[in-house]
């Protein structure tokens, strides 16, 4: 068997991974090349993978940890498939934002495995972005500052109506939980890694709406400079998807973006997600008292 080759995409973010067949059952070698590559890239890019099938897709990630329900809202692809969360451009799903997945919930997935069912002949590529380079880019008086904060993560503006209106207010299961409201959750502004133990900037403009305990206006502003922070293109990675393409991120340490420059024109992907943990900061985990303040 022969060991997976990785080529960096950039200097600190991203690696193309050769030498996998993901068609197949991946030995326990390669799956822990795969984790272990995932934590030092935090991106991985497997190109030419056209055999894959919705179900390969769903074993393979199977593979990697153990997998949650598509979405806490959105049903999966079919009821051989409740894994697959399926992002059809025609049908809401585009994501041109900032974003981490799935953090309006207190457990976000640890990771994500996308892989390209549809594409547009140009166009509709992603981005990722590295939140710990975006941590270490703060002064060190404001990352002092981002250690002991908390920020509320809202999922409402983007799936209350598809819950309420589509789903007639019955959502999936989440966490074995059954979701029939998206109430905001609290985290960290700062996310220790749970494996590597590095900080990363764990906010993001898709979800994250107010920073706990400031001002609005306090808030708004500290958001923005992080916000800002997240954006640089020197912390970013960018794939242009071509059919067999399959792409695993560190939910934990990174946000992205979906780029929306392609109009009308057909664009499906299918999304598997890895269960997580709930976040921690720097002085350890928050203790709940039930729903969040706001
Ligand atoms: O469509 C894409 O390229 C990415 C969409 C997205 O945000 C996701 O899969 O989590
Ligand atoms: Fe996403």
């Amino acid at each position: 068997m022969t060991a997976p080759t990785l080529d960096r995409l950039t200097p600190t973010l991203g690696a193309r991974v050769d030498g996998v067949d993901l068609s197949r059952p991946l030995p326990p070698e390669q799956v822990a090349a795969v984790r272990a590559a995932l934590l030092e890239h935090k991106v991985l890019v497997f190109r030419g993978q056209q055999d894959l099938t919705p179900t390969r897709h769903r074993d393979f990630a199977a593979g990697l940890g153990e997998l949650t329900p598509a979405h806490p809202v959105v049903p999966g692809l079919d009821a051989d498939h409740p894994e697959i969360y399926v992002l059809d451009a025609g049908d809401g799903g585009k994501a041109p934002v900032w974003h981490t997945d799935v953090t309006f919930m207190r457990r976000p997935p640890l990771g994500s495995v996308l892989r390209a069912v549809e594409l547009p002949p140009t166009g509709g590529d992603t981005c990722w972005t590295d939140l710990e380079a975006a941590y270490l880019r703060l002064s060190p008086p404001l990352r002092d500052l981002a250690d002991g904060l908390t920020a509320l993560h809202d999922g409402r503006a983007d799936f209350d109506e598809y819950l309420h209106k589509r789903l007639g207010g019955e959502g999936g299961t989440w966490e074995g939980e059954r979701i029939r409201s998206l109430e905001p959750v609290e985290h960290p502004v700062v996310r220790v890694h749970p494996e590597t133990g590095r900080r990363s900037l764990f906010v993001n403009p898709g979800f994250t709406t107010r920073v706990v305990g400031l001002t609005p206006a306090e808030s708004r502003a500290l958001l923005d400079v992080f916000f800002a922070v997240i954006g640089l293109p020197e912390h970013t990675v960018r794939h242009r998807w071509a059919p067999g393409d399959l792409v695993i991120w560190d939910n934990r340490a990174t946000a992205h973006y979906a780029i929306d420059d392609y109009g009308d024109q057909r664009r499906v992907m299918h999304r598997v997600t890895l269960r997580g943990t709930e976040p921690f900061g720097p002085g350890g985990r928050i203790p709940h008292q039930g729903r969040a303040a706001a």
